[in-house]
């Protein structure tokens, strides 16, 4: 049997058809908008069936009575009771907003997301926290900020694509066949990236900017594209406000003056400002290599602001505004006092700034656990994640979880998190669940993804484990759905379809008809109506209306008054293709065939610390370090080296996140340096 779904084992969602044989599953294929052979093969999907059947699959709920006994294997009933009476003895002690709901990136941000805020909005904690601070939901800020919601480009139709930061063959396959079919299609193709990816190959121009320094770099494309009357002045002077004052902010940025900063020549500015000005339409594919560093706010509103700049915004070949369908809000945050601050207090406005959103900064969750700031945590309930591992500084992190009163984990897999929870229960992979997903986050269609075998072991389905909370709670009339379906129609009901309407679609897909030029017809979504330049939201707050309007950018890469003692600039990161962050290298396929922890070491460095392809080395920071293996290679500049991601699951030794610190946070996004810091590095 083929059967229409979508996969969610990594944050792509890529339209597949899967074979199942006697509820199990044989096979998945990826749909491709290119022929065969301009596709790029997913190792993870091949390995989808080893991944659903893995013996290290947890299949019955866990309990533990203290931290150091043994976990006992119990039915849901007993588990889902524990939980719930945990819930209820903080709240009775230390108040409902005591316990938290932690997210991490899997299983979509769709219902999967909206379901616990419901839950805790009724329980009455305002605290439901994502990892979108160091993820993409900053950058997602940025472009609301300006032009009202996230833009999402359109490379295929494009003539001149800048890949800003993102490295889509290994990350997003369905956007890189389609900046690949743009640029086979006559496309000019710019990437800019301190790392020589797949795509920097292949590229008409690559810039190896100096990590972190994105931002210097759009500002000074800004500063030369308005002094060399490359901008749409049309669409400036009817559609946007605060040109004069964003001209001030560039002019501090001349390419004469930055270029060197950031490790480019004034002619490559100069060049890829003409380029992307003066050939239509141009879009910008901007990435997670943007989003680990405290500024990305502003270095990604700087980003934005060209698009708008050179009339690129919403225009075929462009970047395009998304069309929402309105699927209903079920999230029920108007429950909450408005006296009841979340532990994220200090980032009102990222966590105001879309009506689903809500809480973005998961360091708080460490702050409040260890230093009771803003308030003591005593519960945290963490679902699709592996804080332990992903989240910056993760000693301290580590100590957190450990320390926590109660902890319940939600996951596939005994990660190094769940071996630290009171509760475990079993969550069912993508493959045995439907579920409503909003995961193509840039043009909010509706993706709906089928369950194509049935629940394995004891698992359940998110949703279902979540309603199954609610219901020990006493919130049964909260979540009173009896399938994913009946929970999915009440969402969509607003949108006028249904669950059996979006599963007859070929991609299980719904969609907007495409329409451009909007702007035309209706104001943008900020408050003034128009592209903002300049925001007075943030003038009102002290932060600044303008990027970079002072003219300096504070060095963003963590220790770098350091630099005496740790002289090498770390780059996280290879999001390695066959893994998603720390999952996966318990799949033996995907793991045989890997690299396994590298660190990428130009020839120049490596001979001058006697480093030999191969050899075991240390790498560190003032926050601790890890053994990795060296690999010579010419794809990062000298003083650079890129470590392998996502390994510390695997090898407790080779944590990229035991190098990272969470000291220092962006003052908007409370964002952490996770992606750049200086270390040191030697033979072991
Ligand atoms: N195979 C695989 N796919 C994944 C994931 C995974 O772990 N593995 N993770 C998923 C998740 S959670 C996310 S958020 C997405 C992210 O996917 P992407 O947005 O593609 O992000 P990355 O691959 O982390 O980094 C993109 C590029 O940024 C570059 N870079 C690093 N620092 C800088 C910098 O300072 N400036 C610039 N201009 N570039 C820089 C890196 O060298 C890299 O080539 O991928 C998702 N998909
Ligand atoms: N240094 C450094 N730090 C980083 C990054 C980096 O590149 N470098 N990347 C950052 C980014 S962008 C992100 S998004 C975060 C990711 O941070 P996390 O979300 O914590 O990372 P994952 O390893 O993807 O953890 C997902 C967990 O969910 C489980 N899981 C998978 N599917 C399901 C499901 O359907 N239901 C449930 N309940 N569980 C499921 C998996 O087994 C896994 O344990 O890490 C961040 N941290
Ligand atoms: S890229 Fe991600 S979503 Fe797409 S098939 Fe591969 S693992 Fe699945
Ligand atoms: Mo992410």
């Amino acid at each position: 049997m083929h059967i229409d779904t979508v996969c969610r084992l990594c944050s792509s969602c890529c339209p597949i058809v899967a074979e199942v044989i006697d509820d199990k599953l044989v096979s998945a294929r990826r749909k491709s908008m290119v022929t065969e052979q301009d596709q790029i093969v997913c190792p993870k999907l091949n390995a989808a069936p080893e991944i659903v059947s893995s013996p290290k699959r947890l299949t019955t709920p866990l309990v533990r009575d203290d931290k150091n006994a043994p976990f006992r294997e119990v039915g849901w009933d007993e588990a889902l009771e524990k939980v719930a009476q945990l819930m209820e003895q903080h709240k009775r002690a230390s108040g409902a907003k005591s316990v938290a709901w932690l997210r991490g990136m899997a299983a979509d941000w769709g219902a999967q997301w909206d379901y616990p805020n419901r839950l805790m909005h009724h329980f009455g904690s305002p605290n439901t926290i994502g990892n979108g601070s160091v993820c993409f939901v900053g950058r997602d800020m940025a472009h609301s900020y300006v032009y009202g919601s996230m833009a999402f480009p359109e490379p295929k139709a494009s003539q001149c694509i800048i890949v800003w930061g993102k490295n889509d063959a290994n990350t997003t396959l369905g956007a890189a066949e389609a900046i690949l079919a743009g640029h086979k299609n006559g496309a000019q193709l710019i990437v800019i990236d301190p790392v020589q990816t797949r795509l920097a190959r292949k590229a008409d121009l690559w810039l190896q900017i100096k990590p972190g320094h994105d931002g210097l770099l759009a500002m000074s494309m800004i500063n030369e594209i308005i002094t060399q009357e490359l901008y749409d002045k049309e669409f400036v002077s009817q559609y946007t406000l605060g040109f004069e004052e964003l001209k001030a902010a560039a002019a501090h940025f001349p390419a004469e003056k930055i270029a060197r900063q950031i490790w480019l020549t004034p002619e490559q500015v100069k060049k890829v400002a003409f380029l992307y000005a003066t050939t239509k339409p141009a879009c910008i594919v901007d990435g997670n290599g943007l989003d680990m560093h405290r500024f990305v706010f502003d270095t990604t509103r700087a980003v934005a602001c060209l698009r708008p700049l050179t009339g690129n915004l919403d225009k075929p070949g462009g970047d395009v505004l998304p069309q929402p369908i309105p699927v209903r809000n079920i999230q029920d945050r108007h429950l909450l006092e408005d006296t009841l601050k979340p532990i994220t207090q200090d980032y009102h406005l990222f966590n105001t700034f879309s009506p689903t959103w809500g809480n973005q900064v998961q360091g708080c969750i460490v702050d409040a656990i260890l230093d009771h700031k803003p308030y003591p945590l005593e519960m945290v309930i963490v679902q699709s994640g592996n804080p332990v591992i992903s989240m910056a500084d993760s000693q301290r992190t580590r100590e957190a979880f450990a320390q926590v009163s109660s902890l319940v984990v939600i996951d596939l897999f005994l990660t190094e998190t769940a071996q630290l929870a009171d509760v475990v229960l079993p969550a069912s992979s993508c493959f045995e669940r439907t579920q409503l997903n909003r995961s193509s986050i840039r043009n909010n269609p509706i993706v709906l993804q089928n369950a194509v075998i049935n629940p394995v072991g004891n698992s359940w389905p998110d949703w279902k484990i979540v309603a199954g909370i609610a219901d020990k709670l006493g919130l049964d009339k909260v979540f009173p759905w009896k399938t994913a379906e009946e929970a999915i129609d009440y969402q969509l009901e607003t949108a006028e379809t249904t669950v059996a309407d979006v599963r007859n679609t070929s991609n299980c897909l719904r969609v907007e008809q495409q329409q451009y030029e909007k702007f035309t017809q209706h104001p943008f979504h900020t408050p003034s109506g128009k592209v903002e330049f300049y925001s007075a939201r943030l003038a009102e707050v002290g932060h600044n209306p303008v990027p970079f309007a002072e003219g300096t950018m504070e060095n963003p890469i963590s220790f770098h008054d350091k630099s005496d003692t740790y002289p090498f600039i770390g780059i996280s990161g290879t999001r390695d293709i066959r893994f998603t962050n720390s999952q996966f290298r318990n799949i033996p396929s995907l793991l045989n065939s890997s690299t396994g922890p590298v660190a990428d070491i130009h020839p120049q460095d490596s001979q001058k610390l006697g480093i030999a392809d191969g050899d075991s080395v240390k790498i560190s920071t003032p926050k601790g370090s890890i053994t990795m293996q060296a690999r010579i290679l010419e794809v990062v500049q000298p003083g650079t080296i890129r470590l392998a991601w996502g390994w510390g699951e695997y090898d407790p030794k080779a944590n990229l996140n035991d190098l990272t610190e969470d000291d220092v946070r962006g003052p908007i996004t409370g964002t952490s340096t996770s992606r750049s810091f200086m270390c040191n590095i030697c033979k072991v």
